[in-house]
């Protein structure tokens, strides 16, 4: 079976990898006994974030590794919060959804979407492959349900008549950024293996 690192300190985008790659052995940062420190996610894009993670922690463990950069962008905010979406809300999702609705007020256009890009980094030769995913959708006007991770519960999708807080992860699936590329993903693995 292949072993894959996810390299990801956010244990909802874990939780949801695991599910996507079911057919792999998944190796978490966890599984380490010496604590690895954060690279400086100092991109300017979701892809060149994401290329530095995987490329960090690859080295760090000399494991074939994944990671991913992902956000939330909303158009009338010309693509705000984006790479930043995490720095936005400080772990403080409820605060970030009052400073969203803030500053969606007076505007028309409430539509978004999710963004991700995730990279395949082989330690071993330091060839990398990137996989993107994109979901839209739209923002609510308050938050709805408290399953999901980040900004969830104020994101409906097109096509679903509920937030992603509310919904089941099977049903997330369906519409989900992150299920698009790890999808592209194992069809690469597929391919090459
Ligand atoms: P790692 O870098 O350790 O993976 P992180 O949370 O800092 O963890 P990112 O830099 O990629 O990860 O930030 C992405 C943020 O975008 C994340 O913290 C959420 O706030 C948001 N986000 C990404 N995917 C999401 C999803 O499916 N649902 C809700 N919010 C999401």
């Amino acid at each position: 079976m292949q072993q894959l690192l996810i390299a990801t300190n956010n244990q909802g985008k874990l939780k949801e990898f695991r599910d996507h790659l079911r057919e792999f052995y998944l190796l978490g940062l966890c599984n380490f006994d010496k604590e690895i420190e954060e690279p400086i996610e100092n991109g300017v894009s979701f892809a060149e974030n994401s290329l530095i993670k995987a490329k960090y922690y690859a080295h760090a463990t000399s494991c074939l590794t994944i990671a991913d950069d992902s956000g939330l962008c909303v158009n009338a905010l010309d693509g705000r919060p984006g790479i930043f979406s995490s720095r936005y809300a400080n772990g403080d999702y409820k605060q970030a959804f009052q400073k969203l609705n803030k500053e969606l007020e007076g505007k028309e256009d409430r539509s978004a979407y999710f963004q991700v890009v995730l990279t395949l980094y082989n330690p071993q030769n330091d060839i990398y492959k990137q996989f993107n995913g994109r979901c839209d959708g739209k923002i609510l006007y308050q938050s709805c349900g408290t399953g999901g991770l980040g900004y969830d519960p104020l994101f409906s999708p097109h096509g679903l008549d509920m937030s992603f807080g509310e919904c089941s992860l099977e049903e997330k699936n369906k519409y989900d950024h992150r299920k698009k590329a790890t999808d592209k993903l194992v069809k690469y693995l597929g391919e090459i293996m």
